[in-house]
């Protein structure tokens, strides 16, 4: 598992020196979820898939920005999903960005998830490792990633990021989200899944979002490269992270691109979600 966070560190360190000169321009190319890329997005995808052809313990890996798994060593035993940069179409207007990493052992399933990782690229580099029940956040200085501390969080927090287009909301979720600005919750969202969570992470606790809806009926945040990692990230630092009403990492995967509605927060939060949806 230590080359594996070192190969992610190596990428971290590429990946924030080409969004500080890469031409941001896009490509000609549309990802399986039909986004356009960004020449950024390819750039990122090689650099992270260069760096783990390189671990020995790696099988298989699976990126966000291509149709099909790559096989990298049969002898290998980890299989590694990830999002190379999760949240670039926000690079152009200089917000915060991510790479996310779900490490998983013998195949791409929730249930199989051992080890998540991410990164953010804002005003600092920071990087966050699960692993065996801790959460570890650390910050690049001078090239080298640093060990800051460990990251738990509160019962109840004051941050609701909702994502998701509000027109195409389910009524009863509209109700939830107002009641907890009701209630005093600060609205926090940039549409970078990977800062919007880091924050909550950071301050203490909240809910993040991303329902099912008239407009996406299954989400639009994908459970192999997103939504998995962030549960067990959530879940390590003392939250929840469920799809309304299961655990989101005891959901099935049919394909490797598939979605789920996502709710990650506090456990007082998760409960409030878990009854509206309970009930309706
Ligand atoms: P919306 C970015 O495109 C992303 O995949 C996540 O990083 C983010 O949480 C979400 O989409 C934002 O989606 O529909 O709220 O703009």
């Amino acid at each position: 598992m230590k080359e594996i966070l070192e190969a992610i560190e190596r990428s971290a360190i590429r990946i924030k020196r080409a969004i500080d000169v890469k031409d941001i321009g896009y490509s000609q190319e549309q990802n399986s979820s039909g986004e356009t890329q960004l020449q950024l997005d390819i750039q990122s995808d090689l650099i992270i898939e260069e760096e783990l052809s390189h671990v020995a313990s790696v099988h298989t890996i699976a990126s966000e920005e291509k149709e099909l798994p790559m096989l990298l060593n049969e002898a290998g035993h980890y299989f590694i999903a990830f999002d190379p940069l999760d949240g670039s179409s926000l690079v152009d207007v200089n917000l915060s960005v991510g790479s996310i990493f779900g490490i998983y052992e013998g195949e791409f399933i929730g249930s199989k998830l051992l080890a998540s990782c991410y990164v953010v690229y804002g005003p600092r580099v920071e990087l966050v490792f699960a692993y065996e029940g801790t959460v570890k956040l650390y910050l690049l200085q001078e090239g080298e990633f640093e060990y800051v501390k460990e990251i738990h969080l509160g019962e109840k927090g004051k941050i609701n990021a909702p994502g998701g287009t509000q027109q195409f909301w389910a009524p009863y979720h509209k109700a939830m989200i107002d009641s907890f600005f009701a209630q005093g919750y600060r609205l926090r969202y940039s549409g970078g899944m990977v800062p919007d969570l880091h924050q909550i992470l950071l301050k203490g606790g909240g809910l993040f979002s991303y329902p099912g809806a008239t407009d996406k009926p299954e989400g639009k945040l994908r459970q192999l490269f997103e939504v998995f990692p962030f549960a067990l990230i959530f879940e390590m630092a003392g939250g929840q992270a469920i799809d309304g009403t299961i655990r989101v990492l005891d959901k099935n995967t049919a394909h490797i691109h598939d979605t789920s509605p996502c709710f990650f927060g506090s456990k007082h939060e998760i409960t409030v979600v878990l009854d509206v949806y309970g009930r309706n």
